[in-house]
């Protein structure tokens, strides 16, 4: 169900969207707005040559809630099967928070006070390795 074509495209463009909305053109913006796209919270802004993050705009909350959505049409389809071997996928039941045990977040994130980006460039770890990206 979810590796099929049309929900791999879909899940694509979710974060696609999100990602790039502060970094498209206007009319391109209005085409996807047109089509009930536009996200409610970019993920990403402008940092210097490169894209960094948005912390405090709750964008992160929605990518928690669309994956739960996604959850729960797995689970619909779980429950047809009445096959032992797919119960149920189950998602947290609150969103962790720093140094969360199970999944923490990592102490050098910007959300502790760390750094936007890691010395290599590269995007700190916010999310734990178990989510899709
Ligand atoms: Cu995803």
């Amino acid at each position: 169900m979810m590796a099929q074509r049309e929900m791999r495209m879909h899940h694509y463009l979710w974060h696609t969207v999100r990602d790039t909305w502060l970094f498209l053109d206007k009319a391109t913006r209005d085409k996807i707005r047109g089509l009930g796209w536009e996200p409610p919270r970019p993920a990403l802004k402008p940092s210097g040559q490169s894209r960094s993050p948005i912390y405090d705009n709750d964008s992160g909350e929605d990518f928690f809630f669309m994956h739960r959505q996604m959850i729960a049409s797995v689970n619909a389809v779980a429950a047809t099967l009445n096959d032992p071997r797919f119960p149920k996928v189950e998602g947290w039941p609150q969103l962790p928070l720093p140094n969360d045990v199970d999944y923490p977040v990592t102490a050098d994130s910007p959300r502790n006070g760390g750094p936007s980006k890691a010395p290599n460039g590269a995007l700190p770890t916010l999310l734990p390795s178990t989510l899709c990206r």
